[in-house]
């Protein structure tokens, strides 16, 4: 595995190059052309700019998070050949500068919801949380409202203010989409991308929903292990992979982590490691009602996280892997989740687990 951290570009992140590269073991980065709409087109000139930033860092990328998906290409509108067009040429571009891992997702309107973006834990450090019963209360019109002002000055991603200013059209188009489009959507926009992914050795790495179940009636397919073996044997091409999000499959406590690696053994490209703390679960359904994102230590949180890693090492995998959501602590003002400092640790605690899994398997 090749240790890496997100990164959203000198325009846009707290974070700087210099910090990243000073983490041990860190040496690359996950990025992307942050302030492209979902569509457009990547040009070369802009990849290979970005691209020299970061190598005059002494780090490399190790892949994009993310290249978006128009909504078109996800409701299957006619519209969708030219957004995919647009791809095509976006993934050759990243292909001619030798990047060769591209995450992406396939949620309707929100890319991932939480309800609050700064609980505070009992340590003082604030974290992101859910919470059932306030989605269930909240018109999803007002969900970016509601969370925007604890963005500390920055723009989330997926929380764009020109993507929520359509949010309420955007509900109106999904009205009569369904899990079954939203398979046939996705089958249609990987078969026409698969040939440049060959030419080029791209490997796609679909992110999971996040929640992994359905939220304000929106379909939602990328969430269980059923579903994801559906998805790589729709196209069946070593090239049509995942991301292993944890935080995100983890959501669903039936969701059995360290099996669903082991089952997709070949087809992870790239993989992001956090741990939730379930505070409450409905005991009839086994729902959650209520979670935070926690330390990455396994006893800081509901998940663990040394099976986790295993399955990982045990399936060889050799990919781009990231600590994930951070705590924000020491005072730290950031992108929510995106501080330096928790993914610091979370770094280096995954680096600890994979060594002494390594040299473990050796004796
Ligand atoms: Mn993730």
């Amino acid at each position: 595995m090749q240790m890496t951290l997100r990164w959203y570009g000198s325009a846009f992140d707290t974070v700087t190059l210099k910090q990243i590269r000073q983490i041990p073991g860190v040496t690359g980065v996950i990025t992307t052309l942050y302030d492209t709409m979902p569509g457009e087109l990547w040009t070369r000139e802009k990849i290979h700019a970005l691209k020299e930033e970061v190598e005059a860092a002494g780090l490399k990328i190790a892949g994009i998070e993310s290249v978006n998906i128009h909504e078109d290409i996800k409701l299957g509108k006619p519209s969708r050949d030219e957004y995919i067009s647009n791809y095509i040429e976006t993934l050759r571009n990243l292909g001619e500068e030798d990047i060769h891992m591209v995450c992406y997702n396939f949620m309707p309107v929100f890319d991932w919801t939480r309800t609050e973006l700064a609980r505070e834990r009992a340590d003082g450090s604030t974290v992101l949380a859910y919470t059932k019963k306030a989605v269930d209360d909240l018109v999803p019109e007002e969900m970016f409202n509601s969370i925007s002002g604890d963005m500390n000055g920055t723009v989330m991603p997926g929380w764009e203010p020109e993507r929520m200013a359509r949010v309420k059209e955007l509900f109106e188009e999904y009205k009569d989409v369904t899990e079954e489009d939203l398979f046939n959507n996705l089958k249609y926009f990987l078969e026409k991308i698969m040939p440049v992914c060959n030419e080029y050795d791209i490997k796609m790495a679909i992110h999971p929903d996040d929640p992994a179940w359905s939220v304000f009636g929106l379909p939602r397919i990328i969430i269980n292990k059923e579903n994801i073996q559906r998805m790589m044997k729709m196209v069946d091409d070593p090239h049509n992979g995942v991301t292993f999000c944890a935080g995100s499959y983890g959501t669903n406590p039936k969701n059995d982590l360290p099996d669903m690696i082991r089952s997709l053994k070949g087809r992870i490209h790239f993989a992001h490691v956090r741990n939730l703390k379930f505070n409450s679960i409905d005991e009839k359904t086994g729902e959650p009602l209520d979670f935070e994102e926690a330390a990455h230590l396994s006893s800081d949180g509901s998940f663990d996280m040394y099976e986790i890693v295993k399955a990982l090492y045990d399936i060889g995998f050799d990919g781009p892997i990231r600590p994930d959501h951070g705590r924000m602590i020491w005072d730290e003002k950031a992108m929510p989740g995106y501080g330096l400092y928790d993914r610091a640790l979370g770094a280096t605690y995954i680096n600890g687990l994979w060594e002494a899994i390594a040299k473990g398997n050796k004796k």
